[in-house]
């Protein structure tokens, strides 16, 4: 299989899916609405809502089914995008090559347009067809984005600028901030796939490797650049990240050994052949 050529058809299913999902732009009052698709729709790699798709197919289910909760983990990641970037944060001008959402809409409107964008994820979670997977999925992603995940990660990073480099704190920031919402988009592919206990188990593990070593890797890449990368650098910043304090040779072999343990995980259980496993390898090596 040709994994790109997976990434980029799924990533413009969920754009096209973002497109029908979020409100019209000139729908009254229409700056709020044109803020939410200026945010959510066009860029980004979609890389939380394609795990969900592929945690989906992993276990037998149609990606179909996973869409609409594949579209609102990514309205979730906006907001965590555009609060992040504010003043009051990280005070980034610019996200995905654009300005980022308070620079073009002003600083009180981007406030809204993160509070609106995770409030209409939750109104698509609340759409699902099975009672069952909905609860589900509804806890799993509103603890991952709590002060338990994603928002105690981001309080603990706000408050580790500046200090010496700390390797649990570090560890709690990047499971916190950047894993927990990974890990939950693949546990909520494979409950709507209709995965058994067992598999959930290792999907969460997974999930955690994953997590982990997607973050690392964007520490290593905001040290050794990107193209088309315009954010403030965490060195300026001085955040406390892997490469703060392992060193860049460590951090990478660090987060290689997370990758191969996430595939010998899904080889066991699914084989090579699933787009998770190749997946998996990509996110290892960000060669997309
Ligand atoms: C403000 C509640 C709140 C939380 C902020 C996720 C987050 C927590 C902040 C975003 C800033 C940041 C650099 C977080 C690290 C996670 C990360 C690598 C985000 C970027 O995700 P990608 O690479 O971005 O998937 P795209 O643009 O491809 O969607």
């Amino acid at each position: 299989m040709d994994i790109l050529k997976y990434l980029k058809t799924n990533a413009k299913r969920i754009d096209d899916n973002l497109d029908k999902y979020l409100p019209p732009e000139d729908e009254y009052p229409d700056i709020i609405h044109k803020a939410m698709r200026y945010s959510a729709i066009n860029g980004g790699k979609r890389i939380r809502p394609i795990l969900c798709l592929a945690a989906c197919e992993t276990v037998g289910g149609k990606k179909e089914d996973a869409l609409m909760v594949a579209c609102a983990i990514e309205l979730i990641h906006a907001y965590s995008l555009i609060h992040d970037d504010l003043p009051a944060m990280d005070n980034d001008d610019f996200r995905r090559g654009k300005p980022s959402c308070h620079k073009k809409y002003g600083e009180a409107i981007a406030i809204l347009t993160g509070d609106a964008l995770l409030t209409h994820a939750f109104y698509l979670f609340s759409k699902g067809k099975n009672p069952e997977q909905n609860n589900k999925i509804l806890e799993e992603i509103s603890y991952a984005i709590s002060t338990f995940g994603m928002i105690g990660g981001q309080v603990v990073d706000m408050l580790s600028e500046n200090k010496l480099p700390d390797a649990p704190v570090l560890q709690y920031i990047h499971t916190h901030k950047t894993g927990a919402l990974i890990c939950a988009s693949v546990k909520a592919g494979c409950i709507l796939g209709g995965g058994g206990e067992k598999e959930l188990d290792a999907l969460t593990k997974y999930g955690e490797l994953i997590g982990l070593a997607f973050q690392i890797v964007d520490d290593i890449i905001e040290i050794e650049g990107e193209k088309g990368k315009m954010r403030n650098s965490d060195i300026e910043q001085s955040k406390l990240t892997y490469p703060a304090v392992y060193g860049i040779a460590e951090s990478k072999q660090r987060a290689s050994r997370l990758v191969t343990k996430a595939t010998i995980l899904l080889d066991e259980f699914w084989g090579k052949n699933t787009p998770l496993y190749q997946l998996t390898e990509l996110i290892g090596n960000r060669g997309y």
